[in-house]
This record gives C-alpha cells, sequence and structure tokens, in this order.
C-alpha cells in the first residue's frame, strides 16, 4: 500500500464528525457544543431521521447559530447504518478529507476526539476501543459489557479481525478509507454496520489502529438498541464468518 503510506505523511485536511440522531433532543446540544470546543477546526453533520421529538429542529437551531454546523433531514427512521452511509456521501461530495463517527448520547467524549485524530495521522482507520488496555466503560450494566465483550470476541474469532473492539461506533475514517471498502453494499443495521465496517477494512489491508476510550451509559433518552438488532449482528457474523472460512478451504479470496 505504498498510496496508503505516502497519504499518512500528509496533513489529515478537513474534518467532519458526523452525528445520527433519533430522539436525541435533551442530547444534541449538549454534545454539539462539546464537539465544537473540542476540535473547533472540524465541522459536524447531524443526521437525523426525522425525530418526533424535535431533534432535528434543535439540530437546525444549533446551525444557525453557527456556520460550522450543518443538519441532513432524512425522511424517517432507517437505522443507524442508512444515516451514516448518508453522512459519509455527503462529507465525501462536499469535500471532506476524514470522517468521523459519533454518537448523540453522550457515549462518546467529545474531548477524546484530538487522540483519535492524531492516530489516524499514522493509520487508514481509527477505533474508539473500550476493551484495549487503557479502554473503560462507566455506569454499564453488566450484561451490557458481556454482550459488547462477547461480540467483540466472537467476531474476532469468526472473522480473524485482530481488533478488540468492533462494535463499537465512535471512529474516524480516512475518505479514501471509506471509498476502499466498497461501502455501498456494507450492512445496513446497528452492530453489523459497525463490524462490518472494521472487516472490511482489515480485509482490504488497510492500517487500522485502536484507541482506548472511555464510553459513558447515557443519561438522558432512550436506547435504541434491541434485541432484533443484536440477533442480526449474530446471525450476520456467523454466516460472514462461516463463508469467509469456506472460501479459504476452498482456496478462494472472499469477496463479502
Ligand atoms: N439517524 C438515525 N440515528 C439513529 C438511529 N438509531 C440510532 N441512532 C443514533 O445512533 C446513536 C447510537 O444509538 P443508541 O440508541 O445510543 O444505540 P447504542 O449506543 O447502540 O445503544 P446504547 O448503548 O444502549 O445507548 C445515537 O446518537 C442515536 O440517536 C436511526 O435509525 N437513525
Ligand atoms: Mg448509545
Amino acid at each position: 500500500m505504498n498510496d496508503a503510506r505516502e497519504r499518512r505523511r500528509d496533513p489529515l485536511g478537513r474534518v467532519l464528525v458526523i452525528i445520527p440522531t433519533y430522539n436525541e433532543v435533551d442530547n444534541i446540544r449538549p454534545v454539539v457544543t462539546r464537539v465544537r470546543a473540542a476540535v473547533p477546526e472540524a465541522d459536524v453533520l447531524v443526521a437525523d431521521d426525522n425525530s418526533p421529538d424535535g431533534t432535528g429542529k434543535a439540530a437546525d437551531e444549533l446551525a444557525a447559530d453557527d456556520e460550522r454546523v450543518r443538519v441532513l433531514h432524512r425522511q424517517g427512521k432507517e437505522g443507524l447504518g442508512a444515516a451514516y452511509l448518508a453522512g459519509f456521501h455527503w462529507g465525501i461530495e462536499h469535500g471532506y478529507d476524514v470522517l468521523v463517527e459519533m454518537d448523540a448520547d453522550g457515549s462518546h467524549q467529545p474531548e477524546e476526539l484530538p487522540r483519535l485524530l492524531t492516530a489516524l495521522k499514522g493509520a487508514d482507520l481509527v477505533l474508539g476501543s473500550r476493551w484495549v488496555p487503557g479502554g473503560r466503560v462507566v455506569n454499564w450494566p453488566r450484561y451490557r459489557e458481556f454482550l459488547s465483550r462477547g461480540g467483540s470476541t466472537y467476531s474476532r474469532f469468526l472473522l480473524g479481525v485482530p481488533l478488540r473492539d468492533v462494535t463499537g461506533g465512535f471512529r474516524a475514517f480516512r475518505k479514501e478509507t471509506l471509498l476502499g471498502l466498497g461501502m455501498d453494499d456494507v450492512a445496513s443495521q446497528g452492530y453489523c454496520f459497525q463490524v462490518d465496517l472494521a472487516h472490511r477494512a482489515h480485509r482490504a489491508g488497510y492500517q487500522v489502529v485502536e484507541v482506548p476510550i472511555t464510553f459513558v451509559e447515557r443519561e438522558r433518552g432512550d436506547s435504541k438498541m434491541n434485541r432484533d438488532i443484536v440477533a442480526e449482528a449474530l446471525w450476520r457474523v456467523t454466516a460472514w464468518g462461516v463463508r469467509s472460512r469456506v472460501n479459504q478451504v476452498l482456496g478462494r479470496r472472499h469477496t463479502g
């Protein structure tokens, strides 16, 4: 990957922090304010799925006061993955070089963004990671930690991805990484979306680096995580893993 090595010497360029929202009216203002303070050189895109609680309107008010804040209004709830894909396309079309994923619910600390971005200078994709030394979770019930650690371990072994936190959603991508991993047929739901992106980036030979983060359980609003999202992740990861093992045995390249 000579191109990638060349690129890594360059400055990062324009950074867009994408925040998908569905019913985060009490969270959106504090999180956007914290992002703007932590990385004043970055722009923010709120990708709202027409939240019934008025999050989109609250985001518009923030955008009216700050030209570095933009809002992508989507028609209805289509899931986190679809909102991110729309945000990635918007960012690439508008000339951004780095696309950051971040939740609106306060679980991801904007103050940790500079560390993610510094790590991206030497990588193609940076994952904020709860499960590397130095990473931690605050106020998470035991079962959530079990589910998250278990999901990452299961994916690591089944997919052969040497990463500790593959389900997390606090990440920084170089534009070239997103373009190179074939994001349009990425599995678009919940955890699967994150697992699929990390798996594809690793498989395509990109350098993926994990940076420890402190993940804080949301204090306001409702989680959108549900049994269907977990079940989908489980069966999809299993299907990808089995397929890639079969292809290995048959000596074929795994194509997706
Ligand atoms: N645009 C959009 N955003 C969504 C959708 N579902 C979730 N989100 C946002 O994605 C982020 C993560 O969602 P959460 O509900 O916190 O899900 P989670 O972090 O997996 O679950 P918890 O750990 O329980 O909070 C939040 O900013 C949500 O508002 C959706 O369908 N559309
Ligand atoms: Mg959350």
